[in-house]
C-alpha cells in the first residue's frame, strides 16, 4: 500500500472512531469548560480554541498532545512578548496543577487549529482531542461564537413572561 493511500486509510479510521465517541468535557480528573472559538475566516483557514482546564485531582497533570479530526494541524501556542513584539510561540505541554485552573485565552495560551476543514456558517463546533499525561484522552467539541463575541456561548435567556396576566394572576 501507498505511503498516502495508508494515511487516507488511517484519517478514515480516526474519523470513523471520532464520530462513534460521545463529546465529552471530563476525563479522568481533568474538566473543560466554557470553550469557544471563532470559525476561520474563510474555508481551511486558522482559528484558535479557547477554554479553562481544571484540574479535579490530587496529582498535577499534563496537556502534552492536542490534533483534531477538523483540522489538518493543532498545537498548543501561547502569545508571548519578546523584545515588544507579540509573537506565538509553540509548547511542548501544559501543566494543570489541582485547584489551579489554566485558562486558554486571547491574548495568552491557545489551540491553534491550521487549515480547518470546516468553515461553512453552518458549523457550530469544531471538534478537538486533548491528551492528558495522567487522565488520558478527552474529546470535546468546540462552540463557534458570532465574531463579534469574544467568550463562550451565552445560555439561551429563559422565555420572557407574557405581558398580559396569566388567567388567575392578579394585577398589582
Ligand atoms: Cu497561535
Amino acid at each position: 500500500m501507498g505511503k498516502a493511500l495508508r494515511y487516507l486509510v488511517f484519517c478514515g479510521a480516526l474519523l470513523a472512531v471520532a464520530g462513534l465517541a460521545e463529546a465529552q468535557t471530563r476525563q479522568g480528573d481533568m474538566q473543560v469548560r466554557h470553550a469557544w472559538m471563532h470559525a476561520p475566516f474563510q474555508p481551511g483557514g486558522a482559528s484558535a480554541a479557547f477554554f479553562r482546564l481544571i484540574n479535579t485531582g490530587r496529582e498535577i497533570d499534563r496537556l502534552v498532545a492536542v490534533s483534531s479530526p477538523d483540522a489538518h494541524r493543532a498545537a498548543i501556542h501561547i502569545h508571548a512578548s519578546e523584545g515588544g513584539y507579540y509573537r506565538m510561540r509553540r509548547l511542548r505541554g501544559v501543566e494543570v496543577h489541582p485547584g489551579a485552573p489554566v485558562m486558554f485565552r486571547p491574548g495568552g495560551l491557545h489551540i491553534m487549529l491550521i487549515d480547518i476543514k470546516v468553515a461553512s456558517a453552518e458549523t457550530e463546533f469544531v471538534r478537538l482531542r486533548l491528551r492528558f499525561e495522567r487522565a488520558g484522552e478527552m474529546q470535546l467539541e468546540v462552540p463557534i461564537v458570532p465574531k463579534t463575541r469574544w467568550g463562550p456561548p451565552v445560555a439561551k435567556p429563559a422565555p420572557k413572561r407574557p405581558s398580559v396576566p396569566y388567567v388567575g394572576e392578579r394585577r398589582r
